[in-house]
């Protein structure tokens, strides 16, 4: 489907549009346009080839052309030409949060702003109050966007990372010369973010695995080429470097090539005090350099009176001194997962149907999928009324009457409102197989308000649990201000679990958050927030998130059986 492609195009148009100061009525025909394509049921490829996309609302002649243009070549021209006609900054200047097209277009026209470094001056400068519909706050908050938006530059969120490493691999695994390869660097430790990947391979020809490797159809340019490293980056600008070592260092090389930094300076002066010295070549002897281990990592662990370490562990927060007393956590795995409480169907804003939505749960392995529609005032997600939750109760007992291996949970991700309150109220909520909770809007508050408003909805009885508790999505908004050990304390009076949201822009708790949750007492669910099938195996990266926290299958909910699910849930009454 090219509907999303589209859409964005003509959303991206009205931007541009309205960053060149164009009359209000075309910059709102884009945006309509686009919306209209956004939430269209059908294929716009299909609705093109049969000549019925001036039906869409929103359609007239010269767009369908455009539209049509679009959904043949995957580019338009029109949108190309008007790129040009505006500085690349100022396009840049898009990305800020908190900054919209209309803005750009007076820092552009009145204050000649044509970059982030130019604005950033304006700011600090005080050059913005003067001009109308800002003011000093506004200058606050835009310098607080752009710092937020350089915390992430240069980096990639985890999936990206994950899709292009794994790709690389693919390739590189048909590399003849190649005996030994991993994924190492951040990556392998599932950051949530990550700078460069790092490929390890093992090899007694180094040579032609470098030439293989710079060889990947997706290289763009060789940064660096020597005799067991060389780097490159990709046509998505991102870095990937290789390391080639003999097959007796490899394990030696992957603890040292995975880190941290942190959690590497803190081992080697371990193996230092222990008369030892530790590199990416191997364990040795420090006074006769004799090689004692390093074909594989947990040698190194075990030489050094440690037990293995999960990379997701590696970050010296501890893992050191807790694998010395052979006290590690026997971490969730991914397959101890069951279920997936968090996800959206047709009902309120996700694309697909329950039927879809079970099939590929079934596929995954799953016993049961929870579907967390939004609630009524969320009119812009198509949030359910309750008479639409009646009508979708119906059909999810009669797909449950068909189904065999796996059930459906009806539930809802119920919005709080700005003052604690529900929105629905305890009627329909009764009604529901479970009950998650979450904020959607009026994000600007201070740490007092917002951190009693969600100890107010979690004290609601109905309440299963709260989605993405800080409502953070990386790069572009901050967590909420909030009293995390407040909202930890509740969550256990309540008996309240907290998401582990694992969609790759929020991984919300994040790793610190919840391992300090758990050392209090915390349980958790790991939800993905699914708006589309394909977003289901981002359960990955939620897992991968919840390893990083320390946590283990028993602080998870949906690691339980179906049978037992049912009964936390009073479902089997
Ligand atoms: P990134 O790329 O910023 O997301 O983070 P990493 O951890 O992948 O860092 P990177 O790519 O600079 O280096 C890969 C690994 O190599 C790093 O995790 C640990 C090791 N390493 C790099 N520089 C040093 C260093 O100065 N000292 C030690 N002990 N290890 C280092
Ligand atoms: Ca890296
Ligand atoms: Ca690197």
């Amino acid at each position: 489907m090219k509907n999303k492609i589209v859409a964005d195009i003509l959303y991206q148009i009205a931007d541009l549009l309205d960053v060149k100061g164009d009359i209000f009525f075309k910059t709102r025909a884009y945006r309509m346009a686009a919306q209209s394509i956004e939430t269209l049921d059908e294929d716009i490829e299909i609705v093109s080839k049969e000549n019925r996309l001036r039906l869409i609302p929103g359609v007239g002649e010269a767009l369908s052309k455009k539209i049509k243009e679009i959904v043949e070549t995957d580019r338009l021209e029109y949108f190309e030409k008007l790129k040009k006609e505006i500085p690349r900054g100022v396009i840049d200047l898009l990305d800020i949060p908190g900054l919209g097209p209309k803005k750009i277009s007076l820092l552009y026209r009145h204050l000649s702003i044509t970059n982030i470094s130019d604005l950033k001056k304006a700011c600090d400068g005080g050059k913005l109050r003067d001009l109308e519909g800002f003011g000093e706050i506004s200058e606050k908050n835009i310098l607080r966007g752009i710092a937020l938006r350089e915390k992430t530059s240069g980096r990639v969120l985890l999936n990206v990372a994950y899709e292009n490493g794994n790709n690389y691999i693919k390739y590189l695994k048909q590399c003849k010369k190649i005996e030994k390869i991993s994924i190492a660097g951040s990556l392998r430790r599932m950051k949530e973010t990550i700078g460069d990947l790092d490929i390890l391979t093992s090899s007694d020809t180094p040579d032609e695995v470098i030439e293989y490797f710079v060889r990947y159809p997706n290289v763009n340019n060789v940064l660096l080429k020597g005799n067991t490293k060389t780097s490159v980056s990709l046509n998505n600008d991102i870095q990937v470097d290789l390391r080639v070592v003999e097959k007796k260092s490899f394990g030696a090389a992957l603890q040292y090539f995975t880190g941290s930094k942190e959690h590497n300076v803190k081992m080697r002066s371990m193996a230092s005090k222990k008369g030892l010295k530790l590199n990416e070549y191997g364990l040795f002897d420090k006074k006769t350099d004799k090689y004692l281990v390093g074909r594989t990592e947990k040698e190194v662990y075990n030489k050094l009176d440690l037990t293995y370490i999960e990379p997701e562990l590696r970050e010296n927060r501890g893992e050191i001194e807790t694998a010395i007393k052979g006290e590690l956590p026997n971490i969730v795995k991914h397959g101890d997962i069951k279920g997936d409480l968090h996800v959206h169907s047709r009902w309120s804003d996700g694309t697909d149907t329950l039927e879809n939505i079970v099939n590929y749960a079934k596929k995954l392995g799953y016993e049961y999928v929870g579907i967390a529609d939004h609630s009524q005032s969320l009119k812009i997600a198509h949030g359910l009324t309750e008479k639409r939750i009646d009508d979708k109760i119906k059909e999810i007992d009669d797909l449950n009457k068909k189904l065999e291996g796996v059930k459906v949970f009806c539930s809802t991700e119920c919005d709080i409102k700005p003052d604690g309150a529900l929105d629905y109220n305890n009627r329909v909520l009764k009604k529901l197989d479970f009950v998650c909770i979450g904020i959607h809007s009026s994000f600007k508050m201070n740490k007092n308000e917002a951190t009693k408003r969600i100890v107010k909805g979690m004290e609601n009885e109905h309440v299963d649990f709260l989605a993405h508790p800080t409502c953070r999505i990386i790069g572009r908004r901050e967590p909420l201000q909030l009293d995390m050990e407040k909202i930890f304390d509740t969550a256990i009076e309540t008996d309240t679990y907290l998401e582990i949201n694992s969609f790759p822009d929020r991984l919300d708790l994040n790793d610190t958050n919840s391992k300090f949750a758990k050392e209090r007492g915390v349980k958790f669910v790991i939800g993905t927030d699914s708006h589309n099938i394909s977003h289901l195996p981002y359960m990955h990266f939620g897992i991968a998130n919840a390893r990083r926290g320390w946590l283990e299958k028993d602080d998870i909910l949906n690691t339980i059986s179906l049978k037992n699910l049912e009964k936390k849930f009073g479902c089997d009454l």
